[in-house]
Formats: C-alpha cells, structure tokens, sequence
C-alpha cells in the first residue's frame, strides 16, 4: 500500500469512527473482526506519526523539503517522502500555497508548466514609475532590477515575471506586438531554428544561431511580452492566445502585458527589442529598441 493510499484510508477511517466507537485495545479473533484490524494499525500509525515515527519524524518536519510539514501533507493527502507527489513539477508545499491539488498532475500552478519562485516577496524591484513616496523615477539601466511584471500568458493564467527568479538561468525578455513583422520573423526562427528565416533583416548576426537551441534545451529562459494586438491597440489576453496560435512553442511563456508597462518603463521606441536578466532579474543589457545587446551577451555567456 502507497503512503497515499494509506493516507486516505486514515482519513476514511477517522470519518467512519465519528459515528462508531471501536476499541482498538482488542485482540483481534476473527475474520469480521479484519477490517477493524486495519481501520486500528492505520489509526495506530496515524498517531505514531504525529509522535515520531513512521513516515515522518515528527508532525513539524518537513523531511522532503517541499515547504510542507508532516502533519500538512497528511491533511493534503501527500507523500510527506516525496517533494512532488503528483510528479506535475510543482512541489506540494508551493501547491497547496497556490491552490492547485498536488495529488493531481493535471492541476497545475501555471498551466504551462512555467517555473514557480516561492520567495518571489523577497525581490526587491523598483516600483513601476515612481519610487513608494518620493516621487523618483527608477530608469531602466544595466544593474537595475525589472519591477515586478505580470501578464496574461497563452492560457489564460496571469503569470509573475519574478516566478522565473533563482532557477540558475538568465531571463531574455523579448518586447513584441502582434504587428512587427521582425518580431514574428524572430518568433519564426525560435520556433524552426532556420537562420534564413533573419539572415536578410540588416541586424542579423550570424553569432546567433545557437539560440534558438539554448531556449529549447532550457538554458535560457524566453518570456515574450506583447503590448498591443495586430492593430496596435493596447494587448488584451487573447493577444497572447492568438500569437501563441501562431508560434506554439511550449516553453515559451507569451505574455500579453496588459497594462502597458513593460514598453513605458522602457521608453522603448522601436520593435522588437530584447534584454537580459539574471536569475535576480538583474538588468544586464538594457535596451529601448533592437535585440543586439541582449543577443551578444547571451552567446557571449554560453
Ligand atoms: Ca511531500
Ligand atoms: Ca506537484
């Protein structure tokens, strides 16, 4: 029996023992007497384990390390040796915070599998355009941290930019809209690797090639952000659907930033444009138009 399945049948027995009295004190003498028997030894464990034993060595524990105690994982059906127990990518513990069911792969935090940051509070970014309470604009600069970005992404969810924090890779946030015709060009290129596809837009570097196999493998991460539709006006999520539509790359998150704030810190003039960030969303190439800086330092770091 899993340590899932028992978990249930504890919580079945203990429903079934608020509307009987069972004496676990008893020998067992009989066969009638078997279901009783294991209703009493998952009991019995159950209580071993809030003393320290069993699966976990006390209640308070959290001996998997996915930030939920022994005692929470019980009460979620969890396994308290297992950090995933629905094997979905996400831990239980940031699960259970988030709302999705950490006994179900099909539940997830992101529908599209994006990372999850659990300490995202922690990161200290810059307000949007004016510091809390003194009225200085924070500019964007190498070495300047991304204020903290959401947007609507291609399912629907409405995903937190400082989620993709501390997984050890840099961040290419690409600046696109639905109109550009380089930005599809490059959406094109992520998505075929086939260099033909840029080699004519007079800024293509023949350095890049490698790129759109380092999204691929996952060594960087590739969030596009779009700001308006085909039309130019202002994104709205299908924005982020449609492109999605277009290019359905699985591993990269298409954003539509809603609120237009991303292209106004920027004081971007001119699409697409590309910047890098580290895994503290750190700024290291800061750009209001073109993809250059962003691109070089990337091959330049693999
Ligand atoms: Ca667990
Ligand atoms: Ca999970």
């Amino acid at each position: 029996m899993t340590y899932r399945q028992q978990s249930v049948l504890l919580r079945r027995a203990g429903s079934t023992l608020e509307h009987s009295e069972m004496d676990c004190t008893l020998p067992n003498s009989s066969p009638a007497d078997s279901r009783q028997a294991q209703v009493c030894s998952l009991l019995i464990a159950l209580s071993c384990c809030a003393a320290g034993c069993g699966p976990c060595t006390s209640g308070a524990a959290d001996e998997d390390n996915d930030r939920l105690s022994c005692e929470l994982e019980i009460e979620a059906g969890t396994d308290p040796t297992l950090a995933d127990s629905d094997g979905d990518g996400y831990l239980d513990g940031d699960e259970v915070t988030e709302g999705s069911d950490p006994t179900d792969p099909q539940s997830l935090i992101y529908q599209g599998g994006w990372p999850y940051y659990w300490d995202k509070d922690s990161i200290e970014g810059p307000a949007w355009f004016y510091d809390a309470g003194t009225d200085t604009k924070v500019r964007p600069a190498v070495g300047v941290k991304l204020p903290r970005l959401t947007g609507v992404d291609q399912f629907g969810d409405e995903v937190e930019v400082y989620d993709f924090a501390y997984h050890g890779k840099p961040i290419l946030l690409d600046l696109s809209t639905s109109w550009c015709s380089p930005c599809k060009a490059i959406a094109r290129w992520l998505e075929e690797s086939d260099d033909s596809i840029l080699s004519d837009y007079p800024w293509w570097n023949s350095d890049w090639s490698g790129i759109p196999e380092l999204v691929a493998n996952g060594d960087v991460y590739w969030l596009t952000v779009l700001y308006e539709d085909a039309n130019g006006q202002d994104a709205y999520p299908r924005v982020a659907s449609r492109w999605y539509d277009d290019y359905p790359l699985p591993y990269v998150p298409v954003l539509a930033d809603t609120e237009d704030r991303m292209n106004r810190w920027l004081r971007n003039t001119g699409i697409p444009t590309g910047n890098l960030l580290d895994e503290e969303m750190t700024m290291l190439t800061f750009s209001d138009r073109g993809i250059e800086a962003s691109f070089n330092l990337l091959v330049e770091m693999f």
